[in-house]
């Protein structure tokens, strides 16, 4: 590197430092690559893939076992990590969830879902009871206990629209109004229902 070259390149370095020191986190997110901002949330949604998968295998085995679903999380064993972005619900109307407000979570004996964790992320005010797309169960277990579907669902840009994400131990043929996976969905692949990012 000749000497003048390194010596402009010195005095950038400096100027985004000074830059950086005075405009905060705004200006510095706007040094951040073309579309990194929308990568964040895409991410994201790769939490309730994973638990939605997992879920899903503990109801398996949960029905491997008792020859029928449940929608009681402590039972199946279902507990994602701390720090999630989203809600997670074993059927549409829960009697109660795993609050995750605080340090530690607050387990009952009536949990068929676990909370956002509001320690860490803020709160929702608003749930889902079904998704948009025509095709699914209903959330939670038939009546005979033969078939499961949950869902997961959060806020993840902080836009007020909720991501929604579902899972069954049926195929599914999606479609309607609303509904951003118009397709056929096999039983224990995590479908987007409504894409947060696409909105
Ligand atoms: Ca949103």
């Amino acid at each position: 590197m000749s000497p003048p070259r390194r010596i402009r390149s010195l005095l950038a370095l400096l100027a985004l430092a000074g830059v950086c020191a005075c405009g905060g986190g705004g200006v510095t997110s706007t040094l951040l690559p073309p579309g990194w901002q929308q990568r964040l949330p895409r991410t994201r949604q790769s939490e309730a893939l994973a638990n939605l998968k997992a879920m899903y295998t503990a109801e398996k085995a949960y029905f491997a076992e008792h020859d029928r679903y449940t929608t009681d999380v402590a039972l199946v064993g279902f507990s994602p990590e701390r720090n999630n972005w989203y809600r997670y619900v074993l059927t549409a109307r829960p009697r109660s969830l795993e609050d995750r407000s605080g340090s530690e979570a607050v387990h009952h004996s009536t949990d068929e879902g676990v909370s956002e964790d509001t320690f860490l992320h803020p709160e929702l005010s608003v749930s889902f009871d079904r998704g948009p797309c025509s095709g699914s169960p209903p959330w939670g277990v038939s009546d005979d206990g033969a078939t499961f579907t949950g869902a997961a669902y959060g806020d993840i840009d902080g836009d007020g629209t909720l991501d929604l994400w579902t899972i069954s131990t049926v195929g599914r043929w999606l479609g309607g109004s609303g509904c951003d996976s118009v397709r056929f969905v096999p039983s224990g692949e995590p479908v987007n229902e409504i894409d947060d990012l696409d909105h």
